[in-house]
């Protein structure tokens, strides 16, 4: 069966992922029932807009539309049938919207295709799946665009998704997530018109980041300066990935006192930063590296695993009856924790099952150090200002974004490995697996790896930069000595990508390859307007970039 997918940094040939199943090991079937759900999203955001107008919006469309998109990120959701439910929800929300409209005799001007398309025969259904997607926009350049933006969407749904699992909404971000996704049906617009929106998406992913930030810090404190133990435990462990604190922070309680250990994986390291996580005596640290090397270490682990977002590598048979989903992520054959009606999860079955598990394989050990959030940092601020005032910090290189498992990512530990000494590396997300545990030593107490966290926490980045702009009375953030030198995998990078262009960052490199997705009209329009460009060798960027 044919898929069209080019969301990602690993697509197939650098080009798109286009035979019976992605890179990612997402089947054709997925691919192109994620096209459909992204489809039906257009069309029900059409009809939300025009209730809006008249006050009869529905709440549950704005629900199912962050819900859709994140689902939709690279390896969060592989379940066909959780992508079945949702078009058949999805189609019948629409049809009472539109139903709503017609009763009251609203205008429903002239709906695209997205609006009008209806049917809950599954064979229809497939039909109508392998017809839509990224293909649908011939021009390439306008192709481009649009996806910039859906692929900016989705990482803002997913960062919106973890504020409203906390408490904290912004309908603001939700209008323009569903405007946004009208406007890329719109066949009037040109090119012009969709780099102001890719421009726009980057404004509200700021909104988005900055919401989640309040989300973590006000419901967990603001993360602060902590050794995370890498090693291993005696006790059987529950391994907790993903980006949901929400989800960790009921595991915590959940497990307290049942003689279970929860570790962190991949992008919940972060998670041993929170105050509120880190009085747990039982809250081990963190176990193994990125993503990509789940296939390994779930083998060592030993215990179960839950996974609370992307990202997911299809499964070994090995460890699969061990391994749990929650929220926008799941896997056929998983188990899916869903919350009661408060949003509570039960974790119980995941607890007995650890308490039958042997104690995970040690695989290294020792400390790594994290939790240079803008609050910590903040309160470093003076030793900070003086160490670049006197010249022992020469320059700082922003190096967050995601990690992969292509072999050319080495290109960033060398690059690391290979930074004058006197540099210090910002970094949040799971890119930092790359150079997180090298010796770097640090500059007057100052690690010369600062992490963040999450990459959403790359928003504490931004903040960090702005706050030195000020304190160094700078009319322009490029000013400062601050380069940028991005890895990208999935969409919570481009979202993070088009905030810091937002926000008037010049001259990002990203890599290890620029998005097949960009085509090289609007790649060169990238390069003109805000100086993005790719990467070399470590050696040559290091010349170019630092010295
Ligand atoms: Fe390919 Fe990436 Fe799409 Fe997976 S998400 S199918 S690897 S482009
Ligand atoms: Fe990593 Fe998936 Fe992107 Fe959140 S966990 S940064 S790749």
């Amino acid at each position: 069966m044919k898929m069209f997918c080019y969301q990602c940094q690993e697509a197939a040939k650098g080009i798109a992922c286009q035979a019976g199943s992605g890179v990612c090991g997402k089947s054709a079937e997925t691919a192109n029932l994620q096209d459909l759900l992204i489809f039906i999203m257009k069309g029900m955001s059409y009809y939300q807009g025009i209730a809006r107008n008249h006050n009869l919006e529905e709440k549950s469309v704005d629900e199912y539309i962050v819900n859709g998109l994140f689902k939709t990120i690279t390896n969060a959701n592989f379940d066909d049938l959780v992508f079945l439910k949702e078009i058949e929800k999805g189609l019948k929300i629409k049809r009472e919207l539109f139903e709503k409209l017609k009763q009251k005799s609203i205008d429903t001007g002239n709906p695209p295709p997205h609006a009008q398309w209806d049917s809950l025969d599954e064979n229809e259904i497939e039909m109508q799946s392998k017809k839509v997607g990224v293909l649908e926009t011939e021009n390439e350049d306008l192709r481009s665009l649009q996806e910039l933006v859906i692929y900016g969407l989705k990482g803002m749904a997913a960062y919106l998704h973890h504020a409203q699992n906390l408490g904290q909404d912004d309908i603001d971000i939700v209008k323009f997530i569903e405007r946004a996704l009208v406007s890329t049906t719109d066949r009037k617009l040109g090119a012009d018109e969709l780099v102001s929106l890719v421009l726009e998406t980057g404004e509200y992913g700021v909104k988005a980041m900055a919401l989640l930030d309040k989300a973590n810090t006000e419901a967990y404190g603001n993360p602060e300066i902590t050794e995370v133990n890498i090693g291993a435990g005696s006790n059987p462990g529950i391994l907790i990935s993903g980006h949901d604190l929400s989800d960790m922070e009921q595991l915590l309680r959940q497990t307290e006192g049942t003689g279970v250990d929860v570790y962190t994986h991949s992008e919940m390291l972060p998670a041993n930063y929170y105050p509120a996580f880190k009085k747990y005596s039982h809250f081990h640290g963190n176990y193994g590296g990125a993503w990509w090397n789940q296939k390994k270490e779930f083998e060592t682990f030993n215990g179960p695993i839950l996974f609370t977002t992307n990202c997911i590598v299809p499964p070994l048979d090995s460890y699969k009856s061990r391994m749990y989903t929650s929220g926008n992520s799941g896997f056929y054959g998983c188990k899916h924790i869903t919350p009661d009606e408060s949003g509570k999860k039960d974790f119980s079955e995941i607890i007995q099952q650890a308490k039958k598990c042997r104690a995970p394989v040690e695989i290294e050990s020792g400390t790594i150090v994290g939790g240079f959030a803008h609050n910590q940092v903040f309160a470093l601020a003076d030793k900070v200002v003086e160490a670049v005032k006197s010249g022992a910090v020469k320059k700082f290189i922003v190096m967050g974004g995601c990690d992969g498992r292509m072999k050319n990512r080495s290109y960033y530990t060398d690059f690391a490995e290979q930074l004058p000494e006197d540099t210090i590396i910002l970094t949040a997300g799971c890119a930092k697996f790359r150079y997180n545990k090298l010796k770097l030593g640090d500059i007057g107490g100052i690690p010369r790896i600062l992490d963040a966290g999450q990459c959403n926490d790359s928003y504490s980045l931004a903040v960090i930069a702005l706050k030195l702009k000020e304190i160094f009375e700078l009319d322009d953030i490029n000013e400062l000595p601050i380069v940028y030198n991005i890895a990208w995998y999935e969409q919570k990078a481009v979202i993070v990508l088009l905030a810091l262009l937002f926000l008037g960052v010049k001259n990002i490199h990203l890599g290890p390859t620029l998005p097949a997705f960009l085509s090289p009209n609007i790649t060169g329009v990238l390069v003109e307007k805000f100086g993005i460009a790719g990467v070399t060798t470590a050696d040559e960027d290091i010349k170019n970039l630092i010295l």
